[in-house]
C-alpha cells in the first residue's frame, strides 16, 4: 500500500476525557508511520446509547499512513490498551475510543473490521469533526461527506468545546 489518508474517530467520557484524546493524539502523531497528521477540535457530546453515563469529549483526526488497515487496527487497538482501555458493556463508558472511520476511499469488511465506519453517516459528533480535517472527504458507498451532514438532523447533540 502506498502513503494512504485515513480518518480516526476519537471519544472518551471517562477519567479526564480531554487529557485521554491529546494522549492518543500524542502516540498516533510521533510514529513514525504517520505523516500529515491534523486533529480537529474537541467536541461536546451526549452519549448515544445508555443515558446513564457521563457525557463524550469526541474529535476526529486524520493522517497518512503505510500501515494496512488490519495493522492500523492493531496499532490503533494497542494504543487503547496502553491507556488503560478495559472492556466495557456496549455503547456505554470508556476512558478512550479509537474507530477506524476512513481509509482512502477504500471499503474494507472482514471478521474484525468494518470501513467505512458503519455508524458514520448517522453520526453528528463524527461527521462535524471530519468535516473540519477532511472537507471534502468522500464516504465509500454513501457520498461526499457534505451531503452526508446535509443530511444529519438539525438539532445536533454536540457542541464545539469540552465537557
Ligand atoms: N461512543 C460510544 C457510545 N456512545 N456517544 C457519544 N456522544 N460519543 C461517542 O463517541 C460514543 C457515544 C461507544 O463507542
Ligand atoms: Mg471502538
Ligand atoms: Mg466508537
Amino acid at each position: 500500500m502506498p502513503w494512504t489518508k485515513v480518518a480516526i474517530g476519537l471519544g472518551s467520557n471517562l477519567g479526564d476525557p480531554e487529557a485521554q484524546l491529546d494522549l492518543a493524539c500524542q502516540a498516533m502523531r510521533s510514529s513514525t508511520q504517520v505523516r500529515q497528521f491534523k486533529c480537529s477540535d474537541y467536541y461536546h457530546s451526549k452519549p448515544l446509547g445508555p443515558q446513564d453515563q457521563p457525557d463524550f469529549v469526541n474529535a476526529v483526526c486524520v493522517f497518512e499512513t503505510l500501515l494496512e488497515p488490519e495493522k492500523l487496527l492493531d496499532w490503533l487497538q494497542q494504543i487503547e490498551q496502553q491507556q488503560g482501555r478495559i472492556k466495557e458493556r456496549h455503547w456505554g463508558e470508556r476512558l478512550i475510543d479509537l474507530d477506524l472511520l476512513l481509509y482512502g476511499e477504500h471499503s474494507v469488511t472482514s471478521l474484525r473490521l468494518m470501513v467505512p465506519h458503519p455508524y458514520l453517516a448517522e453520526r453528528d459528533f463524527v461527521l462535524l469533526p471530519l468535516f473540519e480535517v477532511w472537507s471534502d472527504a468522500v464516504i465509500p458507498g454513501k457520498g461526499a461527506l457534505l451531503s452526508l451532514i446535509e443530511n444529519l438532523p438539525n438539532q445536533y447533540v454536540i457542541t464545539k468545546g469540552t465537557v
